[in-house]
């Protein structure tokens, strides 16, 4: 049985503070939370919504040796910026504090100091990286070295994002600095451990019996990382940055960010509450109250911490409430392109509003009708204009607009009185009047692009009723019919100010004011007399304009000369490998390939599967890696570069028999060494 809760507590992810926030940022946490938090506060629920700043962890630290400059004032801009743009573009936090604050500092030193007193930690020595050149020990995203996989130069101690492999930083052949380039020694250091092991038991009860209504990519992720076995986590670092860890013995080393951070949504809250005691009461009842919900909304790569981390530090703490939901996305990716805050390739929030003012609702929009809830999805340009134009614009405010401007032109801007409804009249509000229930189905169930789409529907019913009854036609045989069709008009874009709210908050205050709606309420939806006869309108404005090409041309060649300045920093960057003698290169055995076939492989997104004729006279099957920079039906006929002496590897169940050769072009892409056409296949390079 559903359980009933009394109030929620929504938390956002905390952005790390290293940066700006981008679209994948909003379309992944932020605009799904803020249309959660707007919709029970327009139902008049008790909730609080939580957001701030993530001011420690190693990439404030990387940011703040990139730009010479201290890691306090890295934090400092960062949270600034992304506190103001937050705030412009409408995201409703009640409290939007930070991790540097004296209120966390203490909280999150508390916490970890009584898990310490009641003996919750493990402590144990081990062997960590090491740079003896600076005197540092690394973590894991600070080393680099060779793949053990794919063998790609430059993975990182976590991951590798050439061949997608998850790794830790001892499995790197040649393990280095990533910021210094030195080479890394292991040197022994004392940590201390949540032991998850021990709540394996438990955990796996609570989310795979119990929850089994979470999304099934978090449910997914929760099973297979309680399938694989939990173990003990460290939760301190050798860091100078950061919450020091308040034991004696422990001076040089700070508290672990991933378990500060989550304490931050606790932090901000009792930040919170103490500011305003009357209006949300004491902090612990948003967090120790069974009868309070507690959602967290996050991204992809957070959700072990969310799920199984962070719930396993409250439960050790032994007074907390667990997550009752973790709605989370997949990502966002930007024309084709993996969205990079390192790469400087995204569409940046304080950017766009700056470079699109007023369009708040737009950016909204498409992020939430694009939103990666269930998978992956591509942000582009093109799309955010198609939708803005053909959907906001030429649905939703062409019918506000047509309603309002007939309502000016035949009554003076009064509301008509309704007269007999006929057949089709009561087709329409058929269709219309359910449109809360459906609303809330959706919102309740965390499916806000559906949701949205049913708020689009309902403009589309308005739209198709004004079009279909024609009152501009119609006026001019019988004006008592205009007056209900237009009524009834008006009673839809009434509905459509509130069904919009909690997702284009902007242009539904605008529109309300347009109808001079100021008291309003969830619970009005689907009435048809929300506006009374009589009532008089203000002279209405356009709700929506167009997005003019040029300004979207803009947009997609600041991206494209991101690409280009990547690519050739990138060149630059490379430094030309260790001297090989002729005797090694004559190892290589590089041929020439003619592309009989190539094509996608199946259920993977990089791999492209090529057939060669090598003049071997037998055919010759090598996978690439390059599915998302090629049509392959482009490589057919075409002479590529190959290494035909390369270890044969087994790929998505195929034999890879080589490797070839590519290069980056000018957009960053990969592009596959051809040559030119009078070469036979099978020769030899060299
Ligand atoms: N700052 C990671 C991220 O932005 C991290 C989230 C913390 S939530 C407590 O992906
Ligand atoms: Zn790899």
């Amino acid at each position: 049985m559903e359980k009933h809760f009394k109030r929620t507590t929504i938390t956002s992810a905390l952005p790390y503070a290293n940066g700006p926030v981008h679209i994948g940022h909003l379309a992944g946490v932020y605009v799904p939370a803020d249309i959660y938090a707007r919709y029970l506060r327009l139902k008049g629920r008790e909730c609080i919504f939580i957001g701030g700043s993530d001011e420690h962890g190693v990439p404030v630290t990387i940011r703040a040796r990139k730009e010479g400059i201290t890691v306090q004032e890295v934090v400092d801009r960062y949270h600034n910026l992304i506190k103001d743009s937050f705030e412009r573009f409408g995201i409703s936090f009640d409290v939007y504090s930070r991790t540097t604050s004296p209120t966390h500092h203490k909280l999150a030193s508390d916490f970890f100091r009584k898990l310490y007193d009641e003996g919750k930690f493990i402590e144990q020595v081990s062997e960590q990286f090491y740079d003896e050149q600076t005197g540092h020990f690394l973590t894991d995203r600070n080393i680099r070295g060779e793949c053990p996989r794919c063998h790609a130069p430059e993975a990182y101690g976590d991951q590798c994002e050439v061949c997608g492999a998850t790794l830790s930083p001892e499995e790197l052949i040649n393990p280095y600095n990533a910021e210094t380039g030195n080479p890394l020694v292991k040197k022994p250091t004392k940590h201390w451990y949540l032991p998850l092991d021990k709540d394996q038991q438990w955990l796996e009860k609570w989310i795979l019996e119990d929850h089994k209504e979470w999304r099934s990519n978090v449910y997914g992720q929760c099973k297979s990382w309680l399938d694989g076995g939990l173990h003990p986590r460290a939760v301190t670092r050798d860091l100078d940055w950061g919450i020091p860890v308040p034991i004696e013995g422990a001076e040089g080393k700070v508290l672990y960010v991933w378990f500060d951070a989550p304490i931050g949504y606790i932090s901000n809250t009792k930040e919170l509450c103490d500011a305003n005691p009357e209006k949300f009461g004491p902090w612990e009842k948003w967090w120790k109250d069974p009868e309070t919900r507690l959602v967290h909304f996050i991204g992809k790569d957070n959700i072990v911490f969310h799920c199984i981390v962070f719930p396993a530090m409250l439960k050790a703490h032994g007074d907390y409430i667990l997550p009752d939901n973790v709605p989370s996305n997949e990502f966002l990716n930007l024309e084709g392109n993996k969205i990079s805050t390192s790469k400087n390739y995204a569409v940046w929030l304080n950017e766009y509003l700056d470079e699109l003012p007023g369009r708040q609702d737009e950016l909204r929009y498409v992020l939430t009708a694009n939103a990666p809830e269930t998978k992956d999805n591509d942000f582009t340009w093109d799309d955010f204009q198609a939708r803005c134009n053909n959907e906001l614009v030429a649905v939703y405010g062409n019918f506000v607009n047509r309603a309002l401007q007939l309502t000016q032109k035949y009554y003076e801007g009064q509301v008509p009185a309704c007269g007999e409804l006929n057949a089709y009249d009561k087709e329409t509000l058929a269709e219309f009047c359910d449109v809360k229930a459906r609303l809330e189905q959706l919102l309740e169930g965390f499916k806000f692009r559906e949701a949205q789409k049913e708020a689009m529907n309902l403009a589309r019913i308005g739209n198709k009723y004004i079009a279909d009854c024609e009152p501009w036609k119609v006026v001019k045989t019988d004006p008592e019919r205009v007056k209900t069709i237009i009524y009834l008009s008006l009673q839809i874009t009434a509905n459509l100010a509130i069904a919009f709210e909690p997702f284009l908050p902007f242009s539904s205050k605008r529109l309300r004011e347009m109808i001079a709606l100021d008291t309003f309420s969830w619970e009005d939806l689907g009435r048809t007399d929300i506006l009374p006869a009589g009532k008089q309108l203000p002279k209405p404005e356009l709700l929506f304009t167009k997005i003019e090409d040029d300004v979207v041309a803009a947009q997609k060649k600041k991206l494209e000369d991101t690409l280009k300045a990547n690519a050739e920093a990138a060149y630059k960057a490379a430094p030309v490998k260790p001297t090989v003698s002729f005797e090694d290169f004559e190892k290589l055995d590089i041929r020439v390939g003619l592309v009989k076939s190539c094509e996608k492989v199946k259920k993977s997104k990089k791999l492209l599967k090529f057939i060669l004729d090598d003049g071997s006279g037998k055919d010759r099957t090598i996978l690439s890696g390059i599915a998302q920079w090629y049509e392959p039906e482009r490589l057919v006929g075409k002479r590529v570069l190959f290494i035909a002496n390369f270890a044969p590897r087994q790929m998505m169940g195929e034999e890879s028999q080589g490797m070839i050769l590519s290069a980056v072009n000018f957009n960053g892409d990969l592009s596959v060494t051809t040559t030119i056409d009078d070469v036979r296949g099978g020769s030899q390079v060299g």
